[in-house]
């Protein structure tokens, strides 16, 4: 079976996926924004218990290395169809849910067979493969934080949208755009909660907005374990960066409330590498998180 005491294949996340939709058919499809660069699906599910509602968008799995980010996510998604609490329930009936663990399929894939540190896509280039996914978005692309060298790690690619997976997430993402109201993105490591912008440090027009928000779901979090996240703009708060996915959905869609969080550890010699048994606190700790994060962006009306 399908559980979060350890880390799971590619595989047996996409087949998890598939299981939903058969376990609920009338609140889950799985959707396929299309195709990787090696060719294998980009599979997410959408979750609708009703019409109408607005919708949060979860991305796991940009940096392949980062496995902490796809166990996450499938276990939020997981208490979002399951659990018993009532403010999950609550949260999880009045939103829809964009859920796609692995926008970075290849490279997760590498990590299991090759290179468990790999973080990039797998495209090949004249002498190393990949880009940095979290570089290559179409807005405000290689201004800074990015790296033109086709070797370094923040390679933001041969031009915006380079990467398959990126254009098929984004066109994927720009279809359903009028339903969403609230993006994630998660990564590790750094218990922070960034948000917009992070290629200027100039405060994006909701900056207040964001940070209240964002406050809010670390105070929550906090309480069930004392993991204390630090919470702020992504250009001051870890470091300049342009291309990013938040960025784009943020600054040329418009969606209006946009976060990277960068799970556990705070920080660590080897810090993608987190034992499998910090899965289920990981998860139980940012689910406390999310339902704040949700309550008080709802409040905003
Ligand atoms: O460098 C990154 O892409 C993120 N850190 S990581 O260690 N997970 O690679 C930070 C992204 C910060 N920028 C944005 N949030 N846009
Ligand atoms: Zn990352």
């Amino acid at each position: 079976v399908y559980d979060w005491t350890g880390y799971h294949t590619l595989e047996e996340t996409y087949a998890w996926l598939q299981s939903l939709e058969e376990q609920f058919p009338q609140y889950v499809k799985v959707v396929n924004a299309g195709k990787s660069y090696e060719g294998r699906d980009l599979l997410g599910v959408k979750v609708s218990f009703k019409a109408g509602n607005k919708a949060v968008f979860i991305e796991g799995g940009i940096h392949a290395r980062e496995w902490i980010s796809p166990a996450t996510v499938t276990y939020l998604l997981n208490q979002i169809l399951t659990s018993k609490d009532i403010a999950v329930r609550d949260m999880a009936e009045k939103h829809d849910w964009y859920v796609f663990p692995h926008v970075n399929p290849d490279g997760f894939v590498y990590t299991h067979t090759t290179d468990r540190l790999w973080r990039k896509t797998r495209s090949k280039g004249v002498s190393c493969y990949g880009a940095d996914a979290n570089r290559n978005w179409d807005y405000k692309w290689m201004s800074v934080g990015a790296s033109n060298q086709e070797c370094a790690e923040t390679y933001a690619g041969k031009s915006a949208f380079s990467e398959i997976e990126m254009k098929n997430m984004a066109e994927y993402i720009e279809k359903e755009k009028d339903n969403i109201r609230l993006f994630i993105s998660f990564h590790s490591f750094g218990q922070l909660m960034l948000f917009p912008y992070s290629w200027t440090n100039d405060p994006a027009p909701n900056n207040d907005d964001h940070q209240r928000i964002g406050d809010a779901a670390a105070a929550a979090l906090v309480k069930r374990y004392g993991t204390v996240y630090t919470v702020g703009n992504s250009y001051i708060t870890i470091y300049p960066t342009s291309g990013s996915s938040d960025d784009w959905v943020y600054g040329v869609l418009n969606i209006p409330l946009s976060y990277t969080i960068e799970l556990r550890p705070e920080d660590s010699i080897n810090g993608f590498v987190l034992p499998s048994a910090q899965i289920i606190p990981v998860g139980i700790e940012t689910l406390d998180g999310l339902v704040a994060m949700v309550n008080e962006a709802d409040s905003l009306g």
